[in-house]
């Protein structure tokens, strides 16, 4: 598993409740101290674009059938998308983390090689 985690330094001056004796909080050097510590966060991993192209051979009922079967769409937003892509030359079927993409693209190059289908699928960073 790949982490994405950010991590900065951070610099902070930590005051005693009475450094110099004068009754304040603060302000003598005797108690003032620097702590560096790291914090680390856990950034959200980057997406990616699954775009689907268009071509004039792959029939439009297969392409409908891959975006419920690998996108998990509904039909009717299956067919929309694909309708896109039809008229528009291309358009996004998801976005997802890196490997999600990855198999997702694979998967519908394989399914249409299978069939003997030119369908071609891209990834692109969001
Ligand atoms: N243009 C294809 C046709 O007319 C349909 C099609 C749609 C093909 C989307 C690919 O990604 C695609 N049969």
């Amino acid at each position: 598993m790949v982490d994405f985690v950010r991590k900065r330094t951070v610099s902070a001056r930590i005051t005693g409740a009475d450094g110099d004796g004068d009754g304040r909080p603060g302000g003598g050097d005797i108690a003032t101290e620097r702590k560096t510590r790291t914090k680390s966060k856990t950034a959200k991993p980057p997406l990616y674009k699954v775009i689907l192209l268009n071509d004039d051979y792959t029939p439009m009922e297969f392409v409908v059938e891959v975006l419920k079967a690998v996108f998990h769409k509904q039909h009717a937003e299956a067919t929309r998308i694909m309708l896109h892509v039809h008229q528009n030359g291309m358009g996004v079927a998801g976005v997802y983390p890196f490997e999600v993409a990855e198999t997702k693209t694979h998967t519908v190059e394989e399914l249409a090689r299978e069939s003997e289908y030119p369908l071609k699928c891209v990834m692109e960073k969001e």
